[in-house]
């Protein structure tokens, strides 16, 4: 098929993508059921094309501040299956030696910051990473992101302004899935995100954020704008949390309508269906799903063979 825009080639890296982190997180979930993985795991199932958006615009070079919801974030920057399912697990081979968890995920390496447990917290680190790429010199962006819950949190409005005051090259991504663990996210936020952004002087966009080819589209221009001027954005994507706030989150205070349309929303059919139904793409699609079942289950097996984290080197990497 002629495709001199190439929308074609990065419609597939976004599938590819988003179902890497499907997949990768319902194993998760069964892995969790099963009692594998100490602690808590948020899930991002429904929400996968804003990290694949994402991560198709950045290089090795950006940096990236997640959430307490962040296992797609890591692998849309790079954090390997492999590393991120035995960091889950608790594992020595984790991308932090087991000694973080879902929650605390980071691979410098990769310029994957860190999921946060604390909710907003991620924002302020994306502001320092930002900070070091002026200050330095280097072509690069950080991205911040943080969900609608966080816009009732300090640290969030802190960030924004010292982001503006000091002109940094950070994109604050605000993933709007209407919920904060068990309450509608406006419940905590009186405000309007646009007038918040433009009063600070930061472009503000929206976007479907269901719809990985729209989020690629455009997040890619506005990561290059803020390389380029050396100026924060804001974009606010629009998206639907499937799964509860943690897994074993029975959802009693949802609504069946409301739960029926994040399912109804789901980012991986959508894009399945504008690559069309025919023959070649199902096959190419079927191969996809057999490459990352491959990946996952050698990634778990080898966790799971994985000596667990080394309680003796529990405080190494720890300095005050
Ligand atoms: C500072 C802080 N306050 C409260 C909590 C408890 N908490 C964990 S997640 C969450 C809601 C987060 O909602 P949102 O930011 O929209 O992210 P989502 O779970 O929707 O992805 C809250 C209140 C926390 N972790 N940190
Ligand atoms: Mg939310």
């Amino acid at each position: 098929m002629a495709d001199p825009s190439g929308t074609h080639d990065i419609a597939w890296r976004l599938l590819r993508t988003m179902i890497l982190i499907r997949r990768v997180e319902e194993r998760l979930a069964r892995l969790f059921a099963d009692g594998e993985i100490p602690g808590f795991i948020h899930l991002s199932i429904g929400q996968e094309a804003i990290a694949a958006g994402f991560g198709a615009c950045l290089a090795p070079a950006d940096t990236l501040a997640s959430t307490h919801r962040g296992h797609g974030h890591c692998l849309a920057k790079g954090v390997t299956a492999a590393a991120l399912i035995a960091e889950v697990m608790g594992r020595d081979t984790g991308a932090c030696r087991g000694r973080g968890g879902s929650m605390h995920v980071a691979d410098l390496s990769v310029g994957m910051l860190g999921a946060n447990g604390i909710v907003g917290a991620g924002v302020p680190i994306a502001l320092g990473s930002a900070l070091a790429h002026k200050t330095l010199g280097r072509d690069a962006a950080a991205i911040a992101f943080f969900g609608d819950g966080a816009l009732a949190e300090g640290a969030v409005y802190e960030a924004l302004n010292l982001a503006a005051a000091w002109a940094v090259p950070l994109v604050f991504a605000c993933e709007r899935n209407g919920w904060s663990e068990f309450s509608p996210a406006d419940r905590g936020f009186a405000g309007d995100l646009e007038a918040l952004a433009t009063s600070f002087g930061i472009p503000y966009a929206r976007v479907d954020g269901d719809d990985a080819l729209a989020v690629h589209a455009a997040v890619a221009p506005i990561v290059a704008a803020v390389r380029r001027e050396r100026q924060p954005r804001l974009i606010e994507c629009v998206t639907h949390r499937v799964h509860g706030h943690f897994e074993g989150d029975p959802q009693r205070y949802r609504p069946a309508a409301d739960r029926e349309a994040a399912r109804a929303a789901d980012p991986i059919a959508r894009l399945l269906a504008k690559l069309g139904g025919d023959e070649a793409t199902r096959r190419r699609a079927e191969s996809i799903e057999a490459e990352i079942a491959a990946e996952v289950d050698a990634a778990v097996a080898a966790a799971r063979a994985a000596p667990g984290a080394d309680r003796v080197a529990a405080a190494e990497d720890v300095y005050g």
